[in-house]
């Protein structure tokens, strides 16, 4: 059974799912310096396309996380799981079902059966995004999802709450906010992320003794931000970049209609994307 090293030592075997996706290809460099070994793994044909060139540390596992057997098959051996993998954006309900409600609990029966103590779970700001732009929330405030992806990611942190009570497996449910290279829209600017600050959070998420299951936002250092991550200090996370070095270039964009999603709720066009059925 594995337990948390010290912050001096690394775990030995690292899993992340969602290898092949923006954050997993973006992140991937600087895994080594979080375990000795790294287990990559997406969908066949992601990992075939996105998922090359492995350094020494590396393998390459390709995983459907839906299927229940592949993923234990996966998770043998790892100390510990990044999950990233899943549907990342609005969708039909039946495509959350699989990858992001069936995944998660794939996730945490493999942890359980393996004896794997410790995940990162990748939640969502949109678990709140029915909040208003203009309302600052903690991570205690009850949960507004702004659809049936946003619901996936709250299903993701009651699991990780239950596995722990349970088996003491701990996570840490990131609500990440943007992460992509800069901020592409006036929404983004609270609400993004740096890959620098993502990989300092990550480091704490994966070393912090005694974390149980804590939520935490993922957001830079922003001028203005909508998040208050007070609950989550024992991670003793301190982002170090802004979205302010980016002001300029999106000042410089047509302004939306005052009543706009994306200038007036935290999940943006999310609370709007959708129904995806004919009517
Ligand atoms: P992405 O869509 O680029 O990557 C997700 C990866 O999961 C893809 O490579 C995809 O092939 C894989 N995947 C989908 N279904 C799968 C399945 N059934 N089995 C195995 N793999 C599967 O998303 P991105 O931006 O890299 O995000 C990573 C995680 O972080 C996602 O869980 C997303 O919901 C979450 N997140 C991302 C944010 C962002 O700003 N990029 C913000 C909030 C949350
Ligand atoms: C998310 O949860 C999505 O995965 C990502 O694609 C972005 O849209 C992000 O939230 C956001 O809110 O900007």
């Amino acid at each position: 059974m594995s337990s948390t090293p010290a912050q001096s030592e690394t775990f030995n075997r690292l899993l992340l799912t969602g290898a092949a996706g923006g954050i997993g290809r973006a992140i991937r460099a600087r895994l080594s310096a979080h375990a000795k070994h790294v287990r990559l793994s997406d969908l066949p044909k992601a990992l075939a396309e996105h998922v090359t060139n492995l350094a020494s540390h590396e393998e390459a596992i390709p995983c459907d996380i839906s299927n229940r057997a592949a993923f234990d098959t996966l998770a043998a051996d790892c100390d510990a799981i990044v999950h990233l993998g899943g549907v990342s954006v609005e969708r039909p309900f039946e495509e959350i079902l699989e990858a992001n409600i069936k995944g998660v609990f794939n996730l945490y029966e493999a942890a359980r059966r393996h004896g794997i103590k410790r995940i990162v779970f990748a939640s969502s700001n949109h678990v709140t995004g029915f909040y208003r732009q203009d309302e600052i929330i903690d991570t205690e405030v009850r949960r507004r999802p702004d659809g049936y992806y946003g619901i996936s990611k709250s299903f993701g942190e009651d699991m990780a709450q239950m596995y722990f009570d349970r088996y003491g497996i701990e996570t840490a449910s990131i609500r990440i906010g943007s992460l992509f290279p800069e901020p592409v829209d006036r929404r983004m600017m609270a609400s993004w992320i740096s890959l620098n600050d993502f990989d300092a959070l990550l480091r704490n998420c994966l070393y912090t003794p005694d974390i149980g299951h804590t939520v935490i936002y993922g957001m830079s250092a922003n001028r203005k931000v909508w998040w208050d991550n007070r609950c989550a200090a024992k991670l003793n996370y301190v982002p170090r970049d802004t979205s302010e070095i980016y002001r300029d270039k999106i000042d410089a964009q047509p302004i939306p209609p005052p009543d706009d999603p994306s200038v007036t709720l935290q999940g943006g066009k999310f609370t709007i994307t959708g129904p995806f059925d004919p009517q």
